[in-house]
């Protein structure tokens, strides 16, 4: 896999622009799509944060041009351009998918999206045989993760243990410097459990201490974080199922990866388990509602036909 600088500026420049599937102005994020080597490549350009160590000299020294737009009484407003600096002042931060699966190019296409209330019947049905199809190469990066052949160095701890373990380490979204937008993600070992779908009352004890594992080595490695600054959560849909969980700074909008209908609290997912009675098989005989995009497999041939043939 070609990842060194040199590689990578050469695969960059032979991008060639399709068109764009998405652009975010609030969250400053472009969702590019093209072709590299005649393959298609979806590109995730975001401006950086400003870094707030820095913040002394941002009016002094680093603005270099300057546009006035307007003026009124007290206030004015202007354009800058900033002197940057590949360490300490990056002007972007883009990611890379390539080659791009369908599944990719409509999960970072601008969504509509449907309200699903899913029953058990419907999960068994509908969604367990799409799950099946998904696990496939598409979390090949995960198997990857835990199988220490990539982001090895970047673990900010692990438990090894196949039954109990989880690797914890930066999400691919972080860009691994500011505070305020911490985002970690910690993947089970263990290859059994799709989603919050496949847990019981019996993975308690389990979720409470990943749960405490997750907090207590988190401030350890990041001890300008507390642990009240920390949201853990997980998704229901997650878009790749093999159990992981959130780990984001309370400063940090996730946009609509916190959103009603997608994230589920990690303390009160454990919470419903422990109100679940004696004898229930957990969240696999719950209703679940979620969002879901009209772009994805699971609404197109999966829930709005059956949703039709009643
Ligand atoms: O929606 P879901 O719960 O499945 O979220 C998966 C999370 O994994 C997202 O927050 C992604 O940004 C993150 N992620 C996806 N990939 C492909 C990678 C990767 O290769 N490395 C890391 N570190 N995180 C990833």
């Amino acid at each position: 896999m070609a990842s060194s600088e040199s590689d990578l500026r050469e695969i960059i420049r032979s991008f060639k622009f399709e068109r764009i599937l998405n652009h975010d102005v609030k969250l400053k994020l472009i969702f590019i799509l093209g072709e590299i080597n005649s393959e298609p490549a979806i590109a995730i350009a975001e401006k950086t944060a400003f870094d707030a160590d820095s913040a002394s000299s941002l009016l002094d020294q680093d603005v270099s041009d300057i546009r006035l737009l307007d003026h009124n009484d007290i206030y004015r407003w202007l354009m800058v351009t900033l002197n940057q600096n590949i360490n300490s002042a990056p002007a972007a931060k883009i990611s890379l998918i390539w080659p791009a699966t369908p599944t990719h190019i409509a999960k970072y296409s601008t969504p509509r999206r449907r309200m699903i209330t899913e029953t058990p019947e419907m999960y068994r049905r509908i969604h367990s045989p799409y799950i099946e199809k998904m696990r496939g190469s598409r979390i090949q990066w995960v198997y990857n993760i835990l199988e220490h052949k990539v982001e090895s160095e970047r673990i900010v701890y692990e438990n090894p243990d196949p039954t109990e373990g989880f690797i914890l380490l930066p999400d691919l979204k972080w860009d691994r410097t500011t505070m305020d937008s911490l985002y970690l993600v910690a993947i089970v070992h263990r290859h059994d459990i799709f989603s919050l779908r496949n847990l019981t009352k019996a993975h308690i004890p389990w979720l409470e201490s990943v749960q405490e594992e997750i907090i207590s080595n988190t401030i350890k490695a990041y001890p300008e974080v507390d642990h009240s600054q920390l949201r853990l959560y997980v998704h229901y849909l997650p878009s790749y199922y093999h159990f992981h969980i959130h780990v984001t700074h309370v400063q940090y909008d996730a946009g609509d990866g916190t959103s009603v209908g997608k994230a589920v609290m990690f303390n009160d997912l454990i919470s419903r388990l422990q109100e679940m009675s004696d004898d229930s098989s957990g969240y696999i005989d719950s209703t679940l509602s979620f969002l879901l995009s009209e772009n994805s497999e699971l609404w197109t041939e999966g829930f709005s036909a059956a949703a039709a043939s009643i």
